[in-house]
């Protein structure tokens, strides 16, 4: 049995718990095929890694990540620092010859992007980026009925990613807040997500014509002063933008911190030839499934509940009520699985840095618009 020794990078914050978890949790879900070893937290302090490292049980901590990718006993670089840095230890690990993988969205521009995929494609290391709703069994379930003909062919995808973060007497905080401090605006930040899953799930997006909120002075963005937002350092908070996928099915997308009473509501529906789909990771544990082959006097949703029959489903009873610590843990499974068989990682940094290319087609397209054709965005 191989063993994997992985360093997290930016291991005390909100994704240090998830991965934690999904480390622990990774070879339990399905023989990942390795022995995972939760070697190095490193965090921006010695203080701050000593106790993230402690209450989530690594072997060791450190505050410095270029030492920690320089040693020899590290297999795997997990980069989970905010996402203006992701570009500079991606390129540095996988230089160093490590696996990385990184959280999304792959960077804050598509110029960082495309330096990852270049620096990716140039090693012989596995890389993904943690798009983790993919990897949802309800996900699986209609990636596999696309995939097997069930659903037909794709004709129309319409996406909502809400939360209520920044609706009013709330604000965001941290490097979310502010360009300045890294953060990647409503669409980077959840819009990515969802961009992901129209790519995985429908395929590529081929135009976009968008309309983005707060990026103009006046808005009434809630957690800036008015000189910040004089000086422009406010990102999109609200998202709107229509596609165009190249197999000709049509997307509407929306997303949004403003939605008050809203929790993390990652919703879509999907139509296709042979029926509609509909996912809300507010229950992710089904699936709403309706098929144009129905008898006509039973036309109408069926609710399927994810149970062991399903992929991806990991208990041995259905109904289990799987979530946010079963998707981290999939993820990083299937991660561990590409390793040890020496495939890609999936999404790898080309399809996120296309899903990069896409997010920056809506700002382009806000801006001037316009539609705008993904394939002609540069850097
Ligand atoms: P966070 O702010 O909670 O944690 C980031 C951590 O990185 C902090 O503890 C900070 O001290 C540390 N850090 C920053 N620079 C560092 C450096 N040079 N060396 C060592 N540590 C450093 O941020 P959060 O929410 O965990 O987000 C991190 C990344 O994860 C982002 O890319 C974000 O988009 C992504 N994310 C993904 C989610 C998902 O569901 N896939 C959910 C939340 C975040
Ligand atoms: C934003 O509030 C956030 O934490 C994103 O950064 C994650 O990617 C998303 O899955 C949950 O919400």
């Amino acid at each position: 049995m191989n063993e994997i020794r992985v360093a997290i990078i930016g291991g005390g914050g909100f994704m240090g718990y998830a991965h934690s978890l999904g480390w622990a949790l990774a070879p339990i879900t399905a023989d990942a095929g390795a022995v995972v070893r939760k070697a190095v937290l490193v965090e921006a302090d010695e203080e701050r890694a000593k106790s993230a490292a402690q209450r989530l049980n690594w072997e060791e901590w450190s505050d410095d990540w270029r030492a920690v990718i320089a040693r020899d006993d590290i297999d795997v670089v997990d980069i989970v620092t905010p996402p203006g840095s992701h570009a500079e230890i991606a390129v540095a690990a996988l230089q160093a010859g490590k696996h990385v993988f990184v959280e999304k969205p792959i960077s804050n521009t598509l110029q960082d992007a495309e330096i990852m995929q270049a620096a990716a494609e140039k090693s012989s290391s596995v890389s993904q980026v943690g798009f983790n709703y993919r990897h949802a069994a309800a996900i699986t379930l209609i990636k596999n009925m696309l995939d097997d003909g069930t659903l037909g062919h794709p004709l129309q995808f319409r996406a909502h990613y809400t939360q209520d973060v920044g609706a009013l007497g709330r604000v965001l905080s941290g490097w979310r807040a502010k360009k300045s401090a890294g953060g990647s605006g409503v669409t980077g930040d959840i819009g990515s997500h969802i961009i992901d899953l129209a790519s995985y799930l429908v395929g590529d997006i081929e135009s976009v014509n968008a309309i983005v909120g707060a990026k103009n002075p006046k808005s009434n963005t809630a957690w800036l002063s008015d000189e910040e937002r004089k000086a422009g350092d406010h990102l999109d908070d609200a998202a709107l933008w229509m596609t165009k996928f190249e197999n000709g099915a049509i997307g509407s997308f929306a997303a949004t911190v403003y939605a008050s009473g809203r929790k993390n509501r990652l919703f879509f529906e999907l139509e296709c030839t042979g029926g509609t789909v509909e996912f809300d990771w507010n229950h992710t544990d089904e699936i709403k499934l309706s098929l144009v082959s129905d008898d006509p006097d039973k036309q109408g949703f069926r609710t399927i509940t994810l149970n062991e029959n399903h992929q991806d489903y990991w208990y041995p009873l259905g109904g289990m009520g799987t979530g946010y610590a079963d998707d981290a843990s999939l993820q990083l499974q299937k991660f561990v699985r590409a390793i040890v068989e020496g495939r890609p990682g999936t999404p790898g940094f080309a399809e996120a840095t296309r899903t990069q290319r896409v997010i920056e087609a809506v700002m382009q397209s806000a801006d001037n618009h316009q539609w705008v054709a993904v394939d002609e965005v540069t850097a």
